[in-house]
């Protein structure tokens, strides 16, 4: 049965996808070319860095490493212009009381995310209390689709990763729970997230009874 659920920051609990796009655009921009919203698919889950990586590979353009430091710097002071503005009417739909009912039963909740700035989201949106771990960018070496961040998320909980369900909306997040040996529930089009063990379209109606195996009429 399952003991802990994992959650996925960016795209799970909250869209701020829109705002790492609205800052990379920005870093476009200024380098003299555009970032179009398709591609900003390939940047979810995935680091600060390889992000960099992937968008001046999209621009064609070649920089020393202190260059990209500097320019993922910037980018961030953007990000944190926009997500300083964040509410927890940024919640998306159904997480809250998601997170109250598996809690309810003494089901361990963690964070698991890619970013660095998950404290700072987090307090933005009142929610840091509904998490009994939180790792983050910062807590890991090897990132998406490297499971090191699930498997600590686990360590940290005490439980065993085959008891554990991952919720992520992101391809290498999807892998990095599968290398770890855990459950995966994808969070949005099930044509994308074609690894997953079942993908839903939001928490709205999902019951946690599905994650502890008790009969259920609205499981989904
Ligand atoms: C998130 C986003 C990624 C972002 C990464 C690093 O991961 O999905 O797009 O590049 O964090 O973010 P930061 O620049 O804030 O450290 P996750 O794992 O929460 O989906
Ligand atoms: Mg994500």
């Amino acid at each position: 049965t399952m003991q802990a659920a994992i959650f996925d920051l960016d795209g799970v609990i909250v869209d701020t996808a829109k705002y790492h796009y609205l800052a990379w655009k920005r870093l476009a921009g200024e380098l003299g070319f555009d970032f179009a919203p398709e591609d900003n698919e390939r940047l979810k889950g995935v680091s600060r860095m390889r992000s960099l990586a992937i968008i001046l590979e999209i621009g064609g353009i070649r920089l020393s490493e202190a260059e990209q430091a500097e320019w993922a710097a910037r980018k961030n002071a953007w990000y944190l212009e926009y997500i300083g503005a964040m509410t927890p009417a940024e919640i998306l739909p159904g997480v809250v009381p998601f997170l109250n009912r598996l809690r309810q039963r003494g089901i361990k909740t963690a964070l698991a995310s890619a970013s660095k700035n998950a404290g700072l989201i987090l307090e933005k949106l009142g929610i840091g209390p509904l998490f009994d771990a939180v790792v983050d960018g910062n807590a890991v070496a090897k990132a998406k689709p490297d499971p090191e961040v699930f498997v600590t998320a686990a360590a940290r909980l005490g439980v065993p990763a085959g008891e554990c369900v991952v919720f992520e909306d992101a391809v290498a997040g999807i892998a990095a729970a599968r290398g770890a040996g855990m459950a995966v529930i994808g969070i949005g089009d099930p044509r994308i997230l074609t690894e997953a063990d079942l993908v839903i379209a939001d928490f709205t109606r999902l019951n946690e009874a599905l994650l502890t195996g008790e009969p259920s009429d609205a499981a989904l």
